[in-house]
């Protein structure tokens, strides 16, 4: 079965999508997302330029040996620019491996190990009047777990709070948005918020938070502490992981459950977090992580240690890596949660997906393959427009973790 095409699409349905496709001398197609927000064109040329004409003749039917082909081939390893291009052909394989076989992928991945797929949605607010009225909205979709995030007084701009008309996106302009940052009056607003929602809605949902690399890790052991009476189901990224060995100090002073991952793209940059138990949840995505073959190592990993799977789902990454996350999900033993934002229209013009949401969980669908189908000729009205995350200052001016 061998490979007679691969093309890169860099569109804009909503916001920037880079998507890969193969195509086979049997007329198999496969779609891959290789989205990295505020770094699309970098994923696009890594592709187009060196990986794409190397795909040409290959086997598709051998996505492990070509895993391996291109992260050992490359002899620069890892790094989200390399590791996204290799996910984006990992996937494309598995989809058309299952469209081979006339199975969803999941089928491939050794069938359900669950019945649905639990996801969070994102309730956000420039007040907590708002917040509560989102996460009241969220409830009546039927969400179990719902991440609440709302703006620390203050400051002029807090990350992660939806515009009142549309979802969450964080890119925006075509240079980098500033924002400015005070830790201590988020310190003292964080378990006021969450206390604030567990007063209106009691305990009977799963309420996460995202602390967005913001923390000391001693910052982050106070968070986490002030947290607890609010049993939130996680606290995510509460400092930077680049230094692993720094989560010993926070495991040390909070029981509250700890998600890290969503910027990682190998399983060695988890590797100290998951085996000496310092997080509860891997947060690495499908698209970020080397694809499906890659983000399967990582779950497996985590399994041995208790560690429990919550991918990285949001807005940025494209229908497609939805698709592939969701069949992971619903194969592994160790899934815990997976985030789900959705996507701004137009997109759903573009990537036809046989995935459903119902009472807080999802299913990727019984479509063979993936289940996404990529209109480029739909793709093609929505031309690529640059669009970068924001900058974080504190304020005296200096650069902070955005
Ligand atoms: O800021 O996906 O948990 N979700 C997040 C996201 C990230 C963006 C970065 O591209 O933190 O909103
Ligand atoms: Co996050």
């Amino acid at each position: 079965m061998k490979i007679t095409d691969a093309r890169v699409v860099v569109s804009s349905p909503g916001r920037n999508y880079v998507t890969l496709v193969i195509e086979t001398e049997d007329g198999l197609t496969g779609v891959g997302d290789a989205t990295l927000n505020g770094r699309e064109l970098a994923v696009a040329a890594y592709l187009s330029e060196h990986l794409c004409p190397m795909l040409i003749g290959r086997d598709a039917r051998r996505i492990e040996d070509t895993w391996q082909y291109f992260y050992k081939g490359a002899y620069w390893r890892r790094g989200p620019v390399a590791m996204t291009a290799i996910a984006a052909i990992d996937v494309a394989l598995w989809d058309i491996k299952g469209k081979a076989a006339g199975m969803p992928v999941y089928e491939l991945l050794g069938g359900a190990a669950r019945d649905g797929v639990m996801v969070y949605g994102h309730a956000s607010g420039s007040t907590l009047e708002a917040l509560s009225a989102d996460f009241q909205a969220h409830l009546d979709l039927g969400y179990k777990a719902i991440r609440a995030q709302a703006a620390v007084p203050g400051l002029d701009k807090t990350y992660g709070i939806a515009p009142a008309d549309n979802i969450y996106e964080p890119a925006s302009g075509n240079v980098p948005q500033e924002d400015r940052w005070e830790t201590s009056a988020y310190l003292d607003f964080a378990p006021a918020m969450m206390r604030h929602l567990r007063d209106e809605f009691g305990y009977g949902v799963h309420l996460l938070h995202d602390v967005h690399h913001r923390l000391t890790p001693i910052e982050a052991g106070r968070l986490g502490a002030a947290l607890e009476p609010y049993r939130p189901f996680w606290m995510e990224d509460p400092t930077p992981a680049e230094d692993q060995s720094a989560f010993r100090l926070l495991r040390s002073h909070t029981t509250t459950p700890v998600a890290v991952g969503e910027v990682f793209n190998s399983i060695w940059d988890c590797q100290q977090l998951i085996t000496e138990r310092l997080i509860d949840y891997i947060r690495t995505s499908v698209s970020h992580a080397g694809g499906i073959t890659h983000l399967r190592r990582i779950f497996s990993l985590a399994d041995l240690y208790g560690v429990r799977s919550g991918s990285h789902g949001a807005g940025d990454l494209s229908p497609v890596s939805l698709a592939a996350a969701l069949h992971v999900d619903l194969s592994i033993p160790n899934f815990g949660i997976q985030e789900y934002m959705g996507h701004r229209e137009p997109a759903s013009k573009v990537f036809r997906t046989s995935y459903t949401f119902a009472d807080g969980y999802m299913h990727p669908g019984d479509a063979p393959g993936l289940g996404v189908e990529f209109d480029e000729e739909a793709a093609a009205a929505y031309p690529f427009d640059p669009k970068y995350l924001p900058i974080n200052r504190r304020l005296d001016g200096s650069v902070h973790d955005w």
